[in-house]
């Protein structure tokens, strides 16, 4: 999964990178990219029973966008800045929350909320109506126009693609088109230490649902940052002094994979022991493909059962005699935290 932090300049984007990626690298681009395992304690169950050689967690990428182009005072983000918006799977807007001496504009979460809604709308519109105009010259007909018209009203009344909830269906007649309202959205407060303190802001800090594919949170960049980057040991201690539970980097995961629909299938044995990131509701056979995909073209069944179980028997073995282990088929539904074990034939 691909999470784009963007925002207007000196938002406070690479400060919250720092926090989410600590020890991240920049690529050849310019555009810093920071890979993090997602915490799963299932996989770490696992491995206390297989001893495997490695274990493997899901992995998020955050990519800080850069800032250079996105100016609070004209709303205007660069050609380049966008281009990388496209390229992530869901994005992050960055609200300054604490004023900053180099932006000469006080913090207005609101104003800035609303330009960014504005600025991901106007592209939209201008991409959907380039669309509609080609499809009207061919003549097509179809759901593909219907779906466009559609699309098309709900930008011009300022409103994101994502509030409309197209299914996975409609959605297909878009594949290739690069939208940017559609994405799911999560709206980052990057708060000043002393709004975050502030018991009257606390409705910015809670994780808050904000329509269809949209959530807001907020937390205070500058002090997660220093906490993500202190030895693990000390932490601990930081987070409890803070009256903190966990790292901010934790929630926010979490806030993602619900946006996405996340769930994590895993898969056990000597090697490795892994969990597998997928959408909810994907079927057996789909979700080997993520394995590898001779695994999805040579599906035979399933061999699925529970982490639990496994807990309570101790080992495949004596699952299988117990009965616990279940042969599903192509069409079976994963359900997160199954153990999976595909059988195959290429
Ligand atoms: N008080 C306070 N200052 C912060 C916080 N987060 C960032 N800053 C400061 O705000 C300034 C900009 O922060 P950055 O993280 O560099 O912002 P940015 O969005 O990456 O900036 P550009 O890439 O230039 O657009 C820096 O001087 C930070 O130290 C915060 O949580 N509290
Ligand atoms: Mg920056």
């Amino acid at each position: 999964m691909r999470v784009g932090l963007c925002g207007y300049a000196g938002s406070g984007k690479s400060t919250v990178f720092a926090a989410l990626a600590p020890g991240a690298r920049s690529d050849r681009g310019g555009v810093a990219l920071g890979n993090i395992k997602v915490p799963d304690a299932r996989v770490d169950r696992l491995a206390a029973i297989f001893s495997p050689k490695r274990k493997t967690y899901g992995e998020v990428t955050f990519v800080d966008v850069g800032g250079e182009g996105g100016r609070a005072d004209t709303g205007a983000f660069s050609a380049e800045v966008l281009q990388h918006m496209r390229n992530v799977d869901v994005l992050v807007h960055v609200v300054r929350g604490f004023d900053n001496p180099l932006v000469a504009r006080a913090a207005d979460p609101a104003r800035d909320e609303a330009l960014f809604n504005d600025e991901l709308v106007l592209h939209d519109l201008q991409v959907l109506e380039r669309r509609q105009e080609r499809l009207r010259k061919e003549s097509k007909k179809g759901p593909e126009v219907a779906i466009n018209e559609r699309c098309v009203a709900q930008l011009e009344g300022g409103q994101p693609l994502r509030a409309l909830g197209l299914s996975d269906d409609e959605e297909t007649s878009f594949v290739g088109i690069q939208l940017l309202s559609i994405k799911p959205l999560i709206t980052l407060f990057s708060l000043s230490e002393a709004a975050w303190a502030d018991p009257a802001q606390g409705s910015l800090r809670e994780l808050r649902e904000r329509g269809p594919f949209a959530l807001s949170l907020g937390l205070c960049g500058a002090i997660e940052a220093e906490i993500a980057n202190l030895p693990a040991a000390e932490q601990q201690e930081f987070l409890v002094g803070l009256g903190l539970g966990e790292p901010a980097r934790n929630v926010f995961i979490r806030a993602a994979y619900r946006l996405l629909d996340l769930i994590s299938f895993l898969t056990a044995g000597p090697d490795e022991c892994r969990a597998w990131p997928i959408r909810r509701g994907t079927v057996a056979r789909k979700a080997a493909g993520k394995v590898h995909s001779d695994i999805e073209r040579g599906f035979i069944r399933a061999e699925v059962y529970r982490l639990e179980d496994l807990e309570q028997l101790g080992s495949e073995a004596a699952l299988k005699t117990a009965g616990k282990i279940r042969l599903e088929g192509k069409e079976y539904v994963i359900q997160d935290g199954d153990v999976v074990n595909y059988r195959f034939n290429v």
